[in-house]
């Protein structure tokens, strides 16, 4: 790990391990082609555990004003500015194969745009289906990646993540598709997958929190990235704690952007 100034995302992203190997050719040209990739059995049990208990202790000690840094709506337990809230949490921007993921799909310029915590409450979270972005985009052009930290098994009737494969290249957008966007589409598929895995998506893909059909919550992080031109959706400067800031190694400084 270097101490010296890093002035370039490849140099940061060279200086946190990642190469050309951190994700697989398959896994590659699934992201591309679909638009995800799942990676199962990703996050350690004791990094989950610790996810667990910390986020945990963070909404309680939060209570109402839990999330107030970036609004996720209604119908679940939110969290948001997780970096400046544990050292934990900066495995998931440090993480190798997101990261090569992100360069995948964003390309050389970007930065951290934001981590926050979701948690479907039980008969709530179902969302309409988006992008995280503002209508569709040529193919290849893309502005964001997304990935998704699953805390809980993700099943089909616990609010799985739903998501259209494909549909970040269709020059589309799910109104054009759907009279409501919260319907169903018949190209939909659920991103079922044990606690541990991290869904890494292309955020121009169809996607949406589903509805949360058991009696226990559906707990999960979204770490992403965004063109480092564009504004953070938590201007990570602005929050960025002098603790944090001392600790994290330069490469990490210059994914916040701080
Ligand atoms: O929680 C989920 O499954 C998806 C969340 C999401 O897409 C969002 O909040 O924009």
């Amino acid at each position: 790990m270097t101490d010296h100034p890093v002035t370039s995302t490849s140099a940061a992203l060279a200086d946190l391990g990642v190469t050309d190997d951190s994700l697989s050719p398959e896994q590659r040209a699934q992201l591309d082609q679909d638009g995800f990739v799942i990676l199962v059995g990703h996050i350690p049990d004791d990094l989950l555990a610790a996810f667990r208990s910390r986020t945990d202790e963070l909404l309680e000690q939060e209570g109402a004003a839990a999330g107030h840094e970036v609004p996720q709506g209604g119908g679940v337990a939110a969290l948001a500015d997780l970096l400046n809230k544990g050292e934990i949490f900066e495995r998931c921007y440090t993480d190798p194969a997101v990261l090569a993921a992100a360069r995948q799909v964003i390309g050389e310029e970007f930065r951290v745009n934001s981590l926050n915590y979701r948690a479907s409450l039980p008969g709530q979270g179902h969302q309409g289906l988006h992008g995280d972005w503002d209508g569709a985009v040529p193919d290849g052009d893309f502005h964001i990646l997304n990935s998704m930290w699953v805390l809980d098994d993700f099943t089909e009737d616990n609010g799985a993540t739903r998501l259209v494969p494909g549909s970040h290249r269709s020059g589309r957008w799910p109104a054009d598709e759907l009279e409501q966007t919260t319907d169903d589409h018949p190209d939909q598929i659920y991103a079922t997958a044990p606690a541990g895995s991290v869904i890494i998506f292309n955020a121009h893909v169809w996607h949406g929190g589903t509805l949360n059909r058991t009696q226990r919550r559906r707990r999960g992080m979204t770490m992403s990235f965004r063109r480092r031109d564009e504004p953070q959706q938590l201007d990570q400067a602005h929050y960025i704690r002098k603790a944090v800031y001392d600790r994290i190694s330069p490469a990490q400084r210059f994914l916040l952007d701080v």
